[in-house]
């Protein structure tokens, strides 16, 4: 057989939205994938992400976010389907903490809309926050009303729909064992060998032992999300957590940790989960994807402080996987050994949104060698490998 133009390994959030971008220009692609792709075993499930743009973490990721948004609104008019909902984003923190200063940084660098309130003025606007008196440190919001979320299943589906609409084949329940950059490059996996020109590694947490010799630790962290329905049956109650009543996404900085969550869009309930801590995990074939008390405490009394019309426990709940890179900022690159084999790895548990941007950049790093997306901050050259 004639070598692929390009295989792309693992294909949830970064690798079909690679496979689109790679199929589009026309090359012949194969995704390869441990499971049948989009599904819940990995980092792209769980019916929701949160998209924003006025981004805390570095002003440095929000033309990347911008060029996501174009991408996702492209991808929406291919699908004929909603995939992301603007139901603006409510971040609160201290003033001097790091989500509320580095939203309004971000901002203000690039003129995006948010506005400030105060902890009282949080109450009376959605009346399904409660923002305790006397609290400490004393707690602000920042409004973003371009962010919302994304409906995560259906975005990887509509990312393969176009891939394989331009010819790519998706190989799922495959694993892969190894690669090895010859004269093309050989992927080795339990369904025989296949080579291609490129390779796109695009493994999540699978992406350690296929990115080993970076030299570049991928911590992967067990992430348990949760489901909520309405303290009463009552429309009223149900109507203070609701999207169709205005309720918007929300993460919370608190002096215990980061709390976020999405309002409720269907009768699966409000969902909410912890992003600080998580338990490191060694296979994540093996991880552990019961509910245990000590999953649920934590979120919990975050719930029965700040949206107390939620019933606690919960009715459902997803465990979900991220995979941290040292400084918890993603690192997409060509791979130092060989030019034609690039990668995204140790999206850190905030790279859902840029997923479509992410693609477009490894397929031009793999078809040009440079990338016109701003990606150079996330390359392997901080880390002194290049
Ligand atoms: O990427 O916005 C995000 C996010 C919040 C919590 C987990 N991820």
């Amino acid at each position: 057989h004639a070598p692929y133009d390009a295989i792309v390994l693992g294909a949830g959030g970064v690798g079909s939205a690679a496979m689109w971008q790679l199929a589009r220009r026309g090359l012949r692609v194969l995704g390869i994938d441990r499971f049948a792709p989009p599904h819940g075993e990995g980092s792209s499930h769980g019916q929701t992400r949160i998209i924003r743009q006025a981004y805390f973490e570095h002003a440095d990721y929000v033309p990347l976010l911008l060029e996501s948004y174009r991408l996702w609104e492209e991808l929406e008019g291919l699908a004929g389907q909603r995939l992301k909902i603007e139901t603006g984003l409510l971040e609160v923190g201290p003033r001097d903490g790091v989500v509320v200063p580095g939203v309004l940084s971000a901002a203000r660098q690039h003129g995006l809309a948010v506005e400030e309130l105060a902890a009282a003025e949080i109450e009376s606007r959605w009346p399904g926050f409660r923002m305790p008196e006397n609290q400490s440190p004393e707690l602000a919001g920042v409004f973003e009303p371009r962010a919302g979320y994304l409906r995560v299943e259906e975005c990887v589906a509509a990312c393969l729909a176009e891939a394989q609409r331009h010819g790519a084949e998706l190989l799922p329940n495959v694993e892969v064992h190894d690669w090895h950059a010859g004269a093309d490059i050989l992927v080795r996996t339990a369904a025989g060998d296949f080579r291609a020109n490129r390779l796109v590694i695009t493994a999540g947490a699978w992406a350690g032992p296929l990115l080993h010799n970076l030299g570049v630790s991928l911590e992967v962290r067990r992430k348990p999300l949760m489901w909520y329905e309405p303290h009463d049956a009552s429309a009223s109650a149900a109507a203070l957590t609701s999207a169709a009543n205005g309720f918007p996404c929300f993460l919370f900085e608190l002096p215990h940790g980061i709390f976020y969550g999405f309002p409720v869009v269907d009768e699966r309930g409000l969902k909410a989960a912890e992003h600080s801590r998580g338990d490191a995990i060694v296979d994540p074939l093996a991880v552990d994807r019961q509910l245990h008390a000590t999953d649920r405490q934590r979120v919990d009394q975050f719930l029965q402080t700040h949206i107390p019309s939620v019933r606690t426990p919960c009715r459902e709940h997803a465990v979900c996987l991220y995979t941290m890179s040292p400084d918890e900022h993603f690192i997409v690159d060509r791979h130092p050994d060989d030019p034609r084999v690039v990668f995204a790895a140790g999206l850190s548990g905030h790279g859902f949104k840029f997923t479509p941007v992410l693609g477009k950049a490894l397929a031009e790093l793999a078809t040009a060698g440079v990338t016109c997306q701003p990606t150079a901050f996330l390359s392997l050259r901080r880390f002194g490998r290049s």
